[in-house]
């Protein structure tokens, strides 16, 4: 499952598109995603404190002006998904609940009993994880919260949280070993994740996201908030899928190569 990243309003082009009210710009760049084989489009409006809602509103509608393409609804405030889900056609995903009692209770009304894809973050009012275990606890947590709200254990998408690398050596080891025990512990359960803080502070930053990808597929992990657009990155994804069984005859990695998107 496949998300892309590059609606988000820290990118300076989408912050100037949606200062300019630039529908086209941000309709383009969800095209361009969907025809990267994306399943959902990721929009961002988080830097625009005080108008996050309205600006995460017309970036759904932007998104969906030609096509009903599906929407990640990337903020923690009840208000600013609550005005996007107002507007947004078809199935969203939510991006994201987690244990942290204001975002939850925010949210969970938002979410319980929908058939909404839901992103739950580990974190808690402990703050970040640390350890494997610590993911454990607050996923272990997330998942049964969410489960007795009404949402189906397909439609939960844990994120272990990606810290990086940099800051503390076994910040990857702990993420992968969390992303393993989940799909073991919690079966019918998917794991998502963002891939660019592993590599904060690092310069290279291209080959640890695109290595960490295969690394965290070979664990287990089934869904990725990536940028579609780059060509080796989706390589790597797929080819990394199929070898972790998660290809049927290899068909998507051979109708990747006959379109010429292996040879990279
Ligand atoms: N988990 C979940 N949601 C997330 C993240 C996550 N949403 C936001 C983020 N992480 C994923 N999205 C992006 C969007 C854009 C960029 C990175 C992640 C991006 N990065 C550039 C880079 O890395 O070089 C430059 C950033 C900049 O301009 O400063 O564009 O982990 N659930």
């Amino acid at each position: 499952m496949l998300v892309g990243e590059l609606i988000n309003a820290s990118r300076s082009s989408i912050a100037r598109a949606i200062e300019a009210g630039d529908r086209e710009a941000i309709l383009a760049a969800a095209q361009s995603q969907a025809d990267a084989g994306v399943d959902f489009i990721d929009v961002n409006a988080g830097v625009f404190v005080g108008r996050e809602a309205e600006y995460l509103r017309w970036l759904v509608e932007a998104v969906q002006s030609e096509a009903p393409l599906a929407c990640c609804l990337d903020s923690p405030d009840p208000d600013a998904l609550a005005a996007a889900l107002g507007v947004h056609r078809g199935t969203p995903m939510i991006n994201s609940i987690s244990m942290e009692s204001e975002r939850l209770n925010g949210l969970l009304p938002l979410i319980a009993g929908t058939d909404f894809k839901v992103i739950a973050l580990c974190m808690s009012d402990a703050g970040m994880p640390v350890s494997a275990d610590d993911r454990l606890t607050v996923a272990d947590d997330l998942i049964n919260t969410l489960v007795r709200n009404g949402v189906a254990l397909e439609n939960i998408y844990v994120d272990p949280l990606v810290q990086p690398v940099s800051l503390d050596g076994n910040f990857g080891a702990a993420f992968l070993d969390a992303v393993r025990e989940i799909m073991i512990r919690f079966e019918g359960v998917h794991t998502i994740c963002g891939l660019s803080n592993i590599s904060y502070g690092l310069p290279g930053r291209r080959l640890l996201n695109r290595l960490f990808a295969v690394m965290a597929v070979a664990n287990g992990l089934d869904g990725l908030i990536l940028d579609p657009l780059d060509p080796r990155m989706m390589a790597f994804v797929t080819a990394a899928a199929t070898l972790a069984g998660r290809d049927e005859f290899c068909e998507n990695y051979l109708n990747a190569f006959r379109g010429g998107k292996l040879d990279v």
